[in-house]
């Protein structure tokens, strides 16, 4: 079971033509703009496509508060201290709403927990870089915050009614969060001699591991055709990375940082900029588990997990006595 759900098929285009009555109507409903509900009928491969997605961008919400979470106690003032673990708190709660919108596609919390310490389910990239100085934490709600919004946006119109819901709380507390991390870029880039040199690290480091966030170059994205056509992505990756470095250019120069890229130029016919790529190769190691903090961040997650069996058991157990007194008691 594990395995057909990381096993997803979504990477073939069906013509009408080719269809199965069901799978024409439902293709029609997603044309027409309808939403699709959990009770609906839908394509294996829509399902599966979107528990892939949507578990990966749960776990990726989990696993961001590491990075972050290794700040609180170091946070410079405690007005910092108070807002960054408010922000914390938000990603946990936005890990809840989409395994709990993953949970209406058939799978549990657990199962998807269970293939992410397996291995065998991914999380965003950009979690295992680490965050070396306060300015990282700027770095981080400015430019992977943004990314995230930039990417989160659209998916408030998904074709699937409780992914695009979910989307559309996570976005205004993504938004809080872009404009705090903002925020402590202002102070450092405008603070001493010392704290803009940090900005500017902090900048050079997190930039490319950023534009990354979208995902690999259109050409080699495996699933964005069919889940183009399904609306379960609205935009392509290259488009997305694409308006991310437009927005956030003009935002550097406000702070009077340079974006680490000597080929960066504003394109008039084009009406944006032209920027060169991300590593690929890092990208495609980062994946297979060799980034400087792969090891880091799953080690963390498991023993959290294993740490966490006796609150589980606890609580099952009162819910069990609950049921067998309720039981009894009819
Ligand atoms: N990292 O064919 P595509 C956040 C994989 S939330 C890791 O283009 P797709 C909040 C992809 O899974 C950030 N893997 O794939 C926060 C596929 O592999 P597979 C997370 C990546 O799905 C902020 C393969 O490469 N957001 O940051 C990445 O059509 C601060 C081929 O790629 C979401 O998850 C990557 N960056 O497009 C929290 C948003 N990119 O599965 C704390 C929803 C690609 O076949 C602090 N997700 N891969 O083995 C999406 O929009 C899409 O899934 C994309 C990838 C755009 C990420």
């Amino acid at each position: 079971m594990y395995a057909q759900m990381v096993k997803t098929d979504s990477t073939k285009v069906l013509s009408l033509a080719e269809m199965t009555d069901e799978e024409r109507a439902f293709q029609e409903r997603i044309d027409r703009g309808e939403k699709i509900e959990p009770t609906d009928w839908m394509p294996e491969g829509y399902r599966k496509t979107l528990i892939r997605q949507i578990g990966q961008h749960a776990h990726s919400e989990i696993v961001g508060q590491l990075p972050e979470g290794n700040w609180i106690t170091r946070a410079p003032t405690l007005e910092r201290k108070a807002i960054l673990l408010a922000k914390v708190q938000d990603e946990a709660g936005h890990g809840l709403y989409l395994y709990c919108a993953a949970e209406t596609l058939g799978v549990s919390r657990d199962e998807l927990i269970e293939l992410l310490h397996a291995g065998k389910m991914k999380y965003s990239s950009i979690f295992n870089y680490p965050t070396l100085t306060w300015a990282d934490i700027g770095a981080v709600g400015w430019l992977v915050d943004g990314a995230a919004i930039m990417n989160q946006v659209p998916l408030q119109r998904t074709s699937f009614g409780p992914y695009s819901r979910a989307m559309i709380r996570i976005c205004k507390e993504e938004s809080f969060h872009q404009r705090q991390g903002y925020d402590i870029m202002m102070k450092m880039a405008k603070g001493s001699e010392a704290q803009r040199r940090m900005a500017q690290d902090a900048l050079n480091r997190f930039w490319y591991p950023s534009l990354m966030m979208f995902g690999p170059s259109d050409k080699d994205s495996v699933h964005s055709a069919q889940s183009m056509a399904w609306k379960i992505k609205i935009n392509t990756n290259d488009e997305l990375r694409q308006k991310f470095v437009d927005q956030t250019v003009p935002q550097a120069e406000y702070l009077g940082l340079t974006v680490p890229d000597e080929n960066l130029r504003w394109n008039e016919e084009k009406g944006g900029y032209d920027f060169s790529e991300p590593d690929w190769s890092e990208f495609f190691e980062v994946l297979k588990g060799n980034g400087p903090c792969n090891r880091e961040r799953m080690e963390a997650r498991v023993t959290a997990w294993e740490d966490g069996a006796w609150v589980r058991d606890g609580l099952m157990a009162h819910a069990d006595k609950r049921v067998a007194a309720r039981t009894a008691a009819e």
